[in-house]
This record gives C-alpha cells, sequence and structure tokens, in this order.
C-alpha cells in the first residue's frame, strides 16, 4: 500500500527534478537503494536525513569567476546525495555507493590533514574544515555524521562534480549541527572551502549548485555574489557530450588551471601598475573586473589600448614582467605566483601569455552579457553564435581546448547544434550544445555514431574513459532545483 508519506515524497521529487510523473521512478529507486544501504551499513539509526546537490553545465563564461566576471550556468539532474544521521561524537564516516571509491572516516577539526591528492573523502574535509574555520560550526561542539553517498554526475568532466560533492557535505554538517543556512552566503563560504584540495577555483560551481532553479539558467555575479534567474527555452534543448578524456583536477588539469589563474592575476598586476603611471594616481586591482571600463571611467577601445601597451602581445618572463613591475623577481613570485596552499606556480618555459588571456576574460565577460539578454529574449540564434565564438576564445586565446573536444564541436555542429562550445575548465571533459527541439533526435543519433562509435575506434592511441551507459555521457539537460535537505 502507498502512504501519506510515500506520495508526498514522490511529490518533492518531481519538484527537485523538474520532471513528469511518468520519469519519476528512476528516481524513486535510486533514493529507496540508498536508504536501504545506509540501513544496512549503520543498522537503525533512528530518522536519517536526505541531503542532495546537483552538478552544473555552465552555457557561457568560461574562466570569468575568478577573475571577478559573470558565468551563466544551469543545474543539471546529475548530482550527489548523502543519507545522513548524526554520529555520536564528531566522527564523520562515510560509504560510496561506488564501492570503487572506498569507505573513509575523520574527525571533524579546525585543522584536517587532506588524504592523498585526488582523494575523494578530500572534498568532504574541505566543507568540514572550511565550515569549522569560517566560524559556522564550532570546533567543540561539532558534531560528526555517518554518510551513505551516492552520486550520477560524472567525474573529471567539468560538470562539477567536486563542487556539488563539497555542496553536499557541506549540507550534511549543517544539518547534523542544527545550523540552518542562506545560500548565498554558504556558496561563497564553500567557495573558500573547496581550495583546500588546491585547486584556486572561482565561486560559479559552488553558486549554482546551492542557487540553481528548476528550468531556469542563472546568470551570476561575484564580489559581492547576486544572481539573475533566465527562463531556460522550449525550443531548443542543451545537450551535454562528454568527450571521454579525463579532465581531472588533481593531476595536470589542475596545474594549467592554476597557471591560468596566476596569468590573470599578473595581468591585473601590470595593468594597474602600468595605468597608475600613465593616469598619475594609484589604480590597484585585485581582479581583472576591478579594470573594467566603467570603473576606470574610459571607453572600451582606450582601455583596450592600455592593456595592451601594459601587458605587450608577446609572453613575458618572470624577469620581464618584475623589471615592467620595478619589483625583484622574488618577490613577484612570492605576491603574485603563490598559491593559497602556498604551493608555487612554475614559469611556463614560452612564458606568461598575458595579453591572449586577458583578450579571453575581456570578450568573454562581454559575450556573457550579451548571451544573458539574447537567452532572455528568445533570440537563440544569436546565443548559439556566441556559445560558438565563446569556444574559438577558449580554444586559440585561453588555449583550454584539446583534440577530442574540438572534433565533438566539430560533429555537434555537422549534426544540428547551432552552437557547440567545451564547457567547465576544459583540458577535455565535456561541451554544451544548443540544438532545435525538432533536430534533437537526428542530434543524438548521428553524434553517438560520429564520436562514441567512429571517432573512438579510428583513435586506438588515446584513452578514453569508459562508459556504462550512452545516457551517461551524451544527454539533454534539464534544470533541477538547487542543492538543499530533501
Ligand atoms: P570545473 O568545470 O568544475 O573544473 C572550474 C572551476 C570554476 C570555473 C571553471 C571555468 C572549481 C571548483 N571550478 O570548473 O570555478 O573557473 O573551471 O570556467 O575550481
Amino acid at each position: 500500500m502507498i502512504s501519506n508519506a510515500d506520495v508526498q515524497f514522490s511529490e518533492r521529487l518531481q519538484a527537485v527534478y523538474h520532471c513528469p510523473a511518468d520519469e519519476l521512478p528512476p528516481h524513486l529507486i535510486r533514493y529507496t537503494r540508498l536508504i536501504d544501504s545506509f540501513h544496512t551499513r549503520y543498522g537503525d539509526t533512528g530518522t536519517a536525513t536526505i541531503v542532495r546537490a546537483p552538478g552544473r553545465v555552465n552555457l557561457i563564461g568560461e574562466h570569468t569567476d575568478y577573475n571577478g566576471y559573470p558565468v551563466l550556468p544551469m543545474t543539471i539532474d546529475r548530482d550527489i546525495v548523502f543519507i545522513i544521521a548524526p554520529s555520536e561524537g564528531n566522527e564523520i564516516n562515510l560509504t560510496n555507493e561506488d564501492p570503487s571509491f572506498g569507505e573513509r572516516s575523520f574527525t571533524a577539526s579546525r585543522t584536517i590533514t587532506p588524504y592523498k591528492q585526488g582523494d575523494w573523502g578530500n572534498y568532504v574535509k574541505a566543507a568540514v574544515q572550511g565550515l569549522i574555520h569560517e566560524g559556522v560550526v564550532e570546533e567543540r561542539s561539532a558534531k560528526g555524521f555517518r554518510a551513505v553517498v551516492g552520486g550520477t554526475i560524472p567525474g573529471s568532466a567539468g560538470l562539477s562534480s567536486s563542487s556539488a560533492l563539497v555542496v553536499a557535505s557541506g549540507l550534511a554538517f549543517l544539518a547534523v549541527n542544527d545550523k540552518s543556512f542562506e545560500p548565498m552566503l554558504l556558496a561563497d563560504q564553500l567557495a573558500r572551502a573547496e581550495r583546500y584540495v588546491g585547486m584556486e577555483g572561482g565561486g560559479m560551481d559552488q553558486a549554482i549548485s546551492l542557487l540553481g532553479v528548476a528550468g531556469k539558467a542563472l546568470k551570476i555575479n561575484f564580489y559581492p555574489l547576486r544572481q539573475e534567474s533566465i527562463q531556460l527555452p522550449e525550443s531548443a534543448a542543451f545537450v551535454v557530450c562528454n568527450s571521454l578524456v579525463q579532465a581531472s583536477k588533481s593531476e595536470s588539469g589542475r596545474d594549467a588551471y592554476n597557471l591560468r589563474v596566476v596569468e590573470c592575476r599578473v595581468a591585473a598586476a601590470l595593468f594597474s601598475s602600468s595605468l597608475s603611471k600613465k593616469l598619475g594616481k594609484p589604480i590597484t586591482a585585485r581582479l581583472l573586473s576591478d579594470l573594467a571600463p566603467s570603473l576606470l571611467h574610459r571607453t572600451e577601445r582606450e582601455v583596450e589600448q592600455d592593456a595592451r601597451m601594459a601587458l605587450g602581445t608577446q609572453p613575458l618572463s618572470l624577469l620581464e614582467i618584475a623589471l615592467r613591475l620595478g619589483e625583484d623577481p622574488s618577490e613577484v613570485r612570492r605576491r603574485l605566483c603563490t598559491l593559497k596552499d602556498g604551493s608555487v606556480v612554475a614559469e611556463p618555459p614560452e612564458g606568461f601569455k598575458l595579453w591572449q588571456r586577458y583578450r579571453h576574460v575581456v570578450s568573454e565577460a562581454a559575450r556573457v552579457e550579451r548571451a544573458a539578454a539574447a537567452l532572455s529574449s528568445g533570440a537563440l540564434d544569436e546565443f548559439a553564435a556566441l556559445m560558438n565564438e565563446s569556444h574559438a576564445s577558449c580554444r586559440d586565446d585561453y588555449e583550454v581546448s584539446c583534440d577530442e573536444l574540438e572534433a565533438l564541436v566539430t560533429i555537434a555542429r555537422g549534426h544540428g547544434a547551432i552552437g557547440a562550445r567545451l564547457t567547465g575548465a576544459g583540458f577535455g571533459g565535456c561541451t554544451v550544445n544548443i540544438v532545435p527541439v525538432e533536430h534533437v533526435g537526428r542530434f543524438l543519433s548521428g553524434v553517438r555514431r560520429a564520436y562514441y562509435e567512429t571517432y573512438r575506434r579510428d583513435h586506438p592511441e588515446k584513452i578514453f574513459v569508459p562508459f556504462r551507459s550512452i545516457d551517461d555521457v551524451l544527454f539533454v539537460c534539464r534544470a533541477t532545483k538547487g542543492a538543499g535537505v530533501v
């Protein structure tokens, strides 16, 4: 017999996943399985709580967040779910539904030693340590929890599985400590907390996971964090294609990402120092967005010319940067090339590509504004054109694409996508494509054949991540509710 509680739970899940009733059974089966494994693993602990945090796909605005410029992501219906109950003391015990991840346990405290780099438990540690550090949960009275964790977001694919894990962990820790939360504030706190894993990331992923709205994309601005929701179109779908190349944050991907962060930081320092000299007054800039034309009271053209003069169009060595800043190279290394965890980003042999990186960030920021307006007014061809321009800029100026992403984008455009671009940090991971609804069927079958069968078969020298079902790597996005207690 179906109880009232069952009906209520189904209705709640339907609201969370923004799906018709006939698409609910797989979600119900998954939650039931997770709850069962919680009871099998931990016995009867009284009432268990469910928290979830969705992944996201960024429609446009890549590598703009840590420069203080906006992004335009939407949540996806792939998420991380925690079934939790408070533990006796401050111990945190984690069982992952996927046995290959293994069990983890640690104590909630202000300073938690990380597991080895790339370990999934580090994302939980990041949230717990971060919330204690921020003073949200007191170290002395902190309660731990037991959890079964289940995830459906492909890892290392630019769909923000790591931030969803941080957000879900944060929510779990707050729930067992009886703390309510304000999503905007928590998004900022967890963005800072996630730097524990060694990425100098911006705040996009935690913000969209927490603030996401069913059926909508969000334009998110930073410093201070604010959002504007935009209705998604009915006449077109956003489709994700996974290149099956791991955009791993724990290895070279993380270093390449951090180098871009440093290049932007150096560009802001050089440009502001040169402007200060030119204008005869101190101009301070922590972020590239501090040097936006509107803040400098100068035209876009003037600012572009000034930036070109300040940065030069050729890559610069550390010594050249130091000379231009009038500082000692060791001081530049300490001030601009050192990450929050104390590690220093090495000077690239070809030099720091400041002008190229600057040009991407500033042009991408302008594209986000135009794209938000285009999406709001239903001008989908314009939106699609901006996605294509964004991809070219990510590839040519920011250099975060790779052969497989290029192949996927070309294939997508040949099978009905009007706009196609890499999404997330890049270096592998996924593309996002805008496809008129009448072409979605043709798009899915065409890309499946051309990339997942033919391209993969024709490139035996490459390492592609294996997948269980095509729906895990090629799927239409549906924006779900943001993270919270279910
Ligand atoms: P993903 O796609 O999750 O690796 C990273 C950063 C974002 C943003 C994008 C690029 C983290 C947690 N995420 O996202 O903040 O900078 O790259 O737009 O660092």
